[in-house]
């Protein structure tokens, strides 16, 4: 059995059990989804101060962990808090982003990506850079649609996201979408019929990635900056997440 923690980086409870409904539905038959949010922090990941909070919040999630985890998916696109965990485990550790990154790249040429509130396209745009993808990725395209009005998913909300699909496969001349938001893993049955190109939820893609380097018996190299966090005490309200110091 393989034990995969699904990192809901927002405090939002129901979109935790969305996201856990598209992972549980592309999990192999051995594997056990346990999904999760952190106890603190914002309701929605829309911005650089959300995403530093939420950072914090994965770390708790995946320094408390119980059981310890074969495999552990980030799934909120800034892929906050991704080197922290990596520290904090041996198990391989993926962000959405870059798991969707890495299918379109080997899907199409070229790939968009189509996420939320314009905003956070900067946040994309750096990831892109910080993985490579800067190439294969022909442009980042906001919304405007707020993270938690993906929740409602009005028959407007849908029209409002394929339109934008439409209108970036055109202005990138590209041949995937990408969606950026763990909140629009609904959306992608119905957008890759509509569009008749890949459409790519990064839950759905970090889960099968992680489920296949578990099963390699690939683990995350405790060889340099991943190795474990230097023993030492943390302060207030951090406390819980310090790393023991000997005797
Ligand atoms: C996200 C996401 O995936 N979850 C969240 O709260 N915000 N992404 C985004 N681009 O807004």
């Amino acid at each position: 059995m393989t034990h995969l923690l699904l990192i809901n980086p927002n405090t939002t409870a129901s979109m935790t059990a969305a996201i856990a409904e598209t992972a549980r539905a592309v999990a192999a038959a051995g594997t056990q989804v346990q999904a999760c949010q952190p106890t603190f922090g914002p309701v929605s990941i829309e911005g650089h101060f959300d995403e530093a909070i939420a950072a914090a919040g994965v770390a708790e999630q995946v320094r408390l962990a119980d059981p310890v985890p074969d495999a552990v998916v980030i799934a909120c696109f800034g892929d906050p808090g991704l080197d922290a965990a990596r520290e904090a485990v041996d198990a391989p550790v993926l962000g959405i982003a870059e798991a969707a990154f890495h299918a379109a790249a080997m899907l199409a040429s070229g790939f968009s990506v189509v996420t939320t509130m314009t905003r956070t396209c900067v946040t994309a745009e750096r990831l892109l850079q910080r993985y490579g993808f800067e190439r294969s990725c022909r442009g980042v395209h906001g919304t405007d649609i707020p993270v938690l009005a993906l929740e409602a998913m009005a028959r407007d909300t849908l029209a409002q996201i394929e339109a934008a699909c439409r209108q970036a496969l055109v202005a990138d001349r590209s041949g995937a979408i990408v969606l950026g938001c763990a909140g629009m893993a609904a959306l992608t049955q119905t957008l890759q019929q509509r569009l008749r190109v890949p459409v790519i939820d990064g839950v759905a893609a970090a889960v099968k990635f992680a489920e296949a380097l578990a099963a390699l018996g690939l683990t995350t190299s405790k060889r340099g900056d991943y190795a474990r966090p230097l023993p030492k005490r943390y302060d207030g309200w951090a406390a819980a997440l310090g790393w023991p110091t000997a005797g």
